[in-house]
């Protein structure tokens, strides 16, 4: 059989078996489509399944050589197991939900760093959960630089990998698949037109998560960012916009809580996985032997891997008593945190007091616009009362802590704000004292945030360097693919 018909076999193979089917369908990235392609059936018919296996290894340029294949969760795993087994190729498993107790990897299966690893997929749209497990693979010291899928929808999928490295393979191009089933009388003339009108208005579906806000699944496609380093021209204060250059420098939206229970591990986690992050976050007062030296240890520690420190001090009195808590006291803030941040429950004078002894130093202040924790009050009016003190005092306030900016009227707010969100961990859930958490890319990009700031899931992993260098490229992969 010649390629062609081989091609043709199997698309009429997957029609048969309904695998594509015609109507209205809701897709993963909210919008609607005429066409629904859904491979998790193959698995019912294991020659069909070998086929595919087959041709999706046949139709790779000798430039896709890889050692190892890894399959996207869930349904490109029968596949991959396929393939492996077919061609004797080592596989290796991604883990959607990674475990807190045992091992807590998130690649399971033997492998050797700077190892390629070719990733298998069923269908691509946008290329998001490629990239989803590309991140891992990647941190894991797997290179990844090629992708083979059964079907390429045609709608940004190839754009969006090649922007992260990644070189789209697809047996079959959705519009192909159509063409052939029309050829064959399997659709009509009206539904051929339909399904190319419909790639035409869709041809750049912009990375989404697994679940999107509604708002960000309404705005899927047309999503855009401004670059940081283009913000970082926008905003009036010093340490705001060393942090936007920060993160462009070490392609890093990452910021580490380090919330540890002593001075020296947290001196000693600052050294260990500053390379990865932005920012360090500290809860000071937590700290049972803080001593006197403790902000110029850390701040040398941050000079080495230039990253920024912030003091997660939550002030919320009045003005005249929050110069003294920061200033003063045992723990000296002013002295060696870079940014701090206020509740502004006691209305604008706060943000005076703050600014009189910060802006002298060039400090940035974020105030807290919403907050991670369930229940809790900081949303609506109250929230946007925070942006309108914000830009009263632009001056010295850098920007927010927000939970989801996107949702907020008018969107995220001023450009040369910067939002930085806590409550992230690589599966969306919650802790049992009412912390809820969400994925770096609904952070970054559904909900328009800039910053993930993550605590227990870097510094509980078995490995905290991995887990950083993890959540640092899923952030970044997360922003660059909707940054043009
Ligand atoms: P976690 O281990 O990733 O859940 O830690 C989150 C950190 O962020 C922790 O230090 C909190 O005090 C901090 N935090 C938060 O979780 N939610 C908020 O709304 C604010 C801060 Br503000």
């Amino acid at each position: 059989m010649s390629s062609s018909s081989k091609m043709e076999s199997l698309i009429l193979q997957l029609h048969e078996i309904s695998a594509v089917k015609f109507g209205n369908f809701k897709l993963k990235s909210g919008i609607s489509s005429p066409i629904y392609i859904d491979l998790r059936l193959i698995v019912s018919y294991p020659k069909l399944l070998l086929l595919i296996a087959e041709t999706m290894i046949s139709i790779l340029p000798p430039s896709a050589v890889h050692d190892v294949i890894c399959g996207v969760p869930y349904t490109a795993l029968p596949i991959a197991t396929a393939i492996s087994t077919s061609f004797n190729t080592p596989m290796l498993m991604r883990r959607k939900e990674i475990k807190d107790y045992g091992t807590s990897k998130s690649i399971e299966g033997a492998f050797e760093p700077n190892q390629i690893c070719l990733i298998i997929e069923d269908l691509v749209t946008s290329g998001t959960s490629v990239l989803e497990t590309a991140a891992p693979l990647r941190s894991a010291g797997l290179r990844v630089k090629d992708v083979v899928v059964v079907i390429d929808r045609e709608q940004g999928g190839r754009d969006n990998l090649a922007a992260n490295g990644i070189t789209l393979h697809s047996i079959v191009k959705l519009t192909d698949m159509v063409r052939v089933l029309k050829a064959k009388g399997k659709v009509s003339e009206e539904t051929e037109a339909m399904v190319f009108k419909f790639l035409e208005e869709n041809k750049k579906v912009a990375p989404v998560t697994a679940s999107p806000s509604p708002v960000a699944a309404k705005d899927a496609s047309v999503k855009v960012r401004i670059p940081y380093g283009e913000r970082a021209k926008m905003t009036k204060n010093p340490t705001g916009k060393r942090l936007f250059e920060i993160m462009v420098k070490k392609e890093s939206n990452l910021c580490l809580s380090a919330d540890v229970t002593t001075a020296s591990e947290l001196l000693a986690i600052a050294d260990k996985i500053g390379p990865e992050i932005c920012m360090l976050k500290t809860h000071v007062d937590i700290l049972p032997d803080f001593t006197p030296d403790f902000g110029s240890k850390l701040r040398s520690i941050a000079e080495k891997h230039n990253f920024l420190i912030f003091e997660d001090r939550k002030f919320a009195d009045i003005g005249n008593t929050v110069t003294m808590q920061y200033e003063g006291g045992i723990f000296r803030i002013l002295e060696w945190a870079d940014i701090v941040n206020c509740h502004i429950i006691s209305g604008p004078g706060i943000v005076d007091g703050l600014k009189l002894k910060g802006l002298p130093r060039g400090r940035g202040l974020l105030l807290l616009a919403e907050m991670s924790s369930v229940g809790n009050l900081a949303k609506g009016d109250y929230t946007a009362a925070a942006v309108k003190i914000a830009e009263d005092h632009s001056d010295f306030v850098i920007g927010f802590i927000s939970v989801n900016p996107a949702s907020w009227p008018g969107g995220p707010s001023n450009p040369a704000f910067i939002h930085a969100t806590p409550g992230v961990q690589l599966v969306k859930g919650g802790d049992d004292l009412g912390q809820q958490y969400n994925t770096p890319n609904s952070v970054i990009s559904d909900r328009g945030s800039d910053i993930i700031i993550v605590g227990r899931g870097i510094i509980k992993a078995t490995n905290p360097a991995d887990a950083a260098r993890e959540y640092r490229v899923q952030g970044w992969n997360a922003y660059s693919v909707n940054c043009k």
